[in-house]
């Protein structure tokens, strides 16, 4: 065996989506924030994150994090969210995923019946409070970041679709959000490439647009729309279904904890949802995680919410990841 470098990762699959969290062989990536890191990773080091999330190591649903010594003085680890989409700021099924193995490898110190955990990401400081039995973490609950609706019934013109009408909400990435039933599809899962195309067509259209693209009103380094939230028929602010079209074109198997945080501060936005009120959100594959809408606050003098998220993560294994001088895809591939 060759090898250039060796990458060490516990994987993990939150209700159904992967997170592989690399805990060494990345080092500590150059930066005086996390924000500050994943734009030095995004500038020079995203063949890492190719390597580790393309095939052949990943695939083309693949989703990861990278751990890292924290900068922020109350926090206890730093994450890097790295997927086969880009460096996300924030991910809610990640952390979840990273507060799991952490505390099932013994990497912080266990308390029963809640250890927490607090975590630097590149959106900002994220506490999880994970539920203890018997040395096993049966759930993790995330306090999230500040999350509002950006803009409620946008319009867009998408091509083959004409107009669509979305509400734009933040809850660590920018989500639309609006009913399948606008793109003429019905929610069903044999009609999954149909799906993904519609929902990539509404996004490229939001982001065509100087005047539909979000930015947020604080942090003008996040910014885009690469999620879509395509909302299932019967669904209220009580239990929603969807299935969540991300760029470049797959689906979340998991809940997505950042696009249900969006869901409530759209639908606090609309006023259908009040503070202390829980949201069951669940994913195409039929799982779920829940939300709340823990504190009303502001972001930039809008109304925003302090959302929690709670979901489940298992361990599926330890790997090493390795690459040979001689391997012909040193940054991975995609089809
Ligand atoms: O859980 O926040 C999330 C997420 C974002 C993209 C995939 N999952």
């Amino acid at each position: 065996m060759r090898t250039k470098h060796v990458f060490h990762a516990v994987d993990s699959h939150t209700e159904g989506m992967p997170t592989r969290v690399v805990t060494g062989g990345v080092g500590v990536i150059p930066g005086a924030t996390m924000a500050e890191r994943r734009r030095h990773f995004m500038d020079h080091l995203d063949h890492i994150r190719t390597l580790l999330m393309y095939e052949p190591r990943g695939h083309g649903a693949m989703s990861g994090a990278i751990l890292q010594p924290p900068i922020h003085p109350e926090a206890d680890y730093g994450v890097l969210f790295i997927e086969v989409s880009g460096c996300l700021p924030m991910c809610g099924h990640g952390t979840i995923g990273v507060a799991t193995v952490l505390a099932e490898t013994g990497m912080v110190e266990l308390t029963e019946p809640v250890t927490t955990i607090r975590l630097d990401t590149p959106a900002g400081l994220v506490v999880v409070e994970v539920a203890v039995d018997g040395g096993a973490a049966t759930s993790a609950t995330i306090r999230n970041v500040p999350s509002f609706g950006y803009a409620l019934d946008g319009t867009v013109e998408v091509a083959g679709l004409g107009p669509v009408t979305y509400d734009m909400a933040y809850g660590g990435n920018f989500y639309a959000i609006l009913p399948i039933e606008s793109t003429g599809l019905p929610f069903d899962r044999s009609r999954n490439q149909d799906i993904l195309a519609a929902g990539l067509a509404i996004m490229d259209a939001i982001n065509a647009s100087a005047a539909d693209r979000p930015v947020h009103p604080e942090r003008p380094d996040i910014s885009g729309c690469h999620h879509v939230q395509l909302v299932a028929p019967g669904s209220d602010a009580k239990h929603s279904r969807h299935a969540m079209v991300i760029h470049p074109g797959w689906f979340d198997r998991s809940p997505c904890g950042t696009g249900t945080a969006a869901r409530l501060a759209q639908l606090h936005a609309r006023g259908e949802i009040a503070v202390g009120a829980e949201l069951v959100n669940e994913s195409f594959i039929g799982t779920r995680f829940v939300g709340r809408v823990a504190a009303d606050t502001t972001v930039a003098g809008r109304p925003a919410i302090l959302p929690t998220i709670t979901g489940r993560a298992w361990l599926t294994g330890t790997a090493q990841y390795f690459l040979d001088p001689s391997d012909p895809f040193p940054a991975g591939f995609q089809l």
